[in-house]
């Protein structure tokens, strides 16, 4: 009888830890995954973070591939930046159209810069070396026109 119940109590604590460990085991999985979406929370902070230190000065906002922009001077905002000399300026293209920026007068580049065909939420930097007024303007878009002044 005695024999009987400690082998009952040893096939209790065998089975006690064989369901014990499937438990720890499927802990361990949930841990994994939780990880890996710690993991992807992170990368998305990462992102985000990103997107934040690439902060546009000037915009260029939607539907000003259409005339108009230019009776509110919205085609780029703002219209008129002043930087210090040797700062630098960047453009956010949040329009679903291509736009350029380009110096000079539409017709009259001055080719001291170019951003070429700008995509939907595409940036362009450029630093400025030169105290001056430095008007520019979009090659699709003639009534797209602004300027940055360097002091
Ligand atoms: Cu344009």
């Amino acid at each position: 009888m005695i024999k009987k119940i400690i082998s009952l109590a040893i096939i209790l604590g065998i089975s006690a830890t064989v369901i014990g460990l499937s438990l720890s085991g499927l802990n361990s999985e949930e841990i994994t995954s939780e990880e890996i979406t710690s993991e992807e929370i992170t990368s998305e902070e990462a992102s985000l973070e990103t997107e934040e230190m690439m902060k546009a000065d000037v915009v260029i906002p939607t539907k000003v591939s259409r005339p108009g922009c230019d009776i509110e001077d919205i085609c780029y905002i703002p219209s008129k930046i002043i930087v210090e000399k040797g700062g630098s300026v960047t453009w956010l293209n949040e329009d679903s159209a291509f736009h350029t920026v380009t110096s000079g007068f539409y017709g009259e580049p001055t080719e001291l810069f170019d951003s070429g065909y700008l995509d939907p939420y595409q940036y362009y930097t450029l630093s400025f070396d030169e105290i001056g007024t430095f008007d520019y303007f979009c090659e699709l878009h003639p009534w797209m026109f602004a300027q940055v002044i360097v002091e």
